[in-house]
């Protein structure tokens, strides 16, 4: 049966869950206000259906065809097993959700590498990246699956060690646990199926990711604008962080110069002070709402 809506699926609440609405909205889709238990929720501009599900369920929904698309963690997308290659005709990395699976022992323990986690057993969420990890470092330890909390598993002796994801480390420091060891680093990403599209569709899809590229480019960008004497103009472009080629016009009837550019990192007041001190004057930095690359 072919479709005559595209469908998204999106996790129903947790963590990427407002990432990825937001996102969505951002690329302009008005997305149906039907509450936030809905299962599917409706775009109400174009063909577009979103579907609220764990996030758990994401990556295979999407490989199967079920849904065209798929906002979901690298970490559970690698956890899936799923060959990137063959299930998903491309994945983007949108910048949020950004998390690490860490290994983490209690504090108060002797740590001299990953030797050390020979014998001892392992609670963990992530069983296949965690086993890959133990074998690429030719270690022999156990590992206990566990689906949730799983930072107190040392406490209750379930296990010697985690491996867990980690944002601000606030919940390892409240379980007296200290990282040891990088699994793997995360972010969301949007994946898009490897089934067929209808023809009517295939424009909406080059939309949508046209669309999503475009909000990821601009997110984090500023717009600055600034006059500088002639001579100070190539010391100062060195500073305008992730700028590429900044456009330099004369002011008129002075030896001095204007600089304009696309900052594609974050512009700190430490920027425009060392800006300032290499002879920056009437220096604007402006949000960019929207970018069409
Ligand atoms: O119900 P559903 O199955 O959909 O949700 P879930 O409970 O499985 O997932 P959720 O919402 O917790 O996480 C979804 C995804 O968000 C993960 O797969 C990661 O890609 C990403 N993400 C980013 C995180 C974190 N940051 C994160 N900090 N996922 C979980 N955590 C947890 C972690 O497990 C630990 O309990 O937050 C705690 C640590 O946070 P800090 O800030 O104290 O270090
Ligand atoms: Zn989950």
């Amino acid at each position: 049966m072919t479709k005559e809506r595209l469908r998204i699926a999106v996790q129903s609440k947790g963590r990427l869950a407002t990432g990825s609405v937001s996102l969505l909205e951002r690329a302009g889709f008005e997305i149906r206000n039907g509450g936030r238990d809905e299962l599917l929720q409706r775009v109400k501009n174009l063909p577009i259906d979103i579907l609220r599900v764990r996030d758990d369920d994401i990556a295979s929904f999407v490989a199967e065809g079920v849904c065209d698309f798929g906002f979901v963690g690298q970490n559970s997308l690698a956890e899936s097993g799923l060959d990137e290659s063959d299930n998903f005709a491309s994945i983007t990395p949108l910048g949020f959700a950004r998390c690490s699976l860490k290994i983490a022992v209690p504090e108060a323990i002797d740590y001299a590498g990953a030797s050390s986690l020979s014998g001892k057993r392992i609670a963990t969420s992530h069983p296949r990246l965690l086993r890959r990890f133990l074998c690429a470092k030719n270690v022999d330890a156990a590992v206990a699956e566990m689906h949730g909390s799983v930072e107190v598993a040392p406490r209750l002796q379930i296990a010697s060690a985690v491996c867990d994801l980690v944002s601000t480390g606030a919940t390892l420091e409240a379980n007296g646990l200290r990282a040891v060891e990088t699994v793997f680093d995360s972010e969301a990403v949007l994946i898009q199926s490897a089934s067929p599209i209808s023809e009517e569709l295939a424009g909406i899809v080059d939309l949508l990711k046209r669309r999503i590229d475009s909000v990821v480019a601009t997110t984090g960008t500023k717009y600055i604008m600034l006059n500088a004497p002639r001579d100070a103009a190539p010391e100062i472009q060195k500073l305008l962080p992730g700028a590429e080629a900044p456009t330099i016009m004369p002011l008129s009837g002075r030896d001095a110069v204007a600089i304009h550019a696309v900052c594609q990192e974050s512009v700190f007041w430490k920027t425009l002070e060392d800006l300032k001190a290499a002879g920056a004057s009437a220096i604007l930095v402006l949000p960019i709402e929207k970018m069409m690359l």
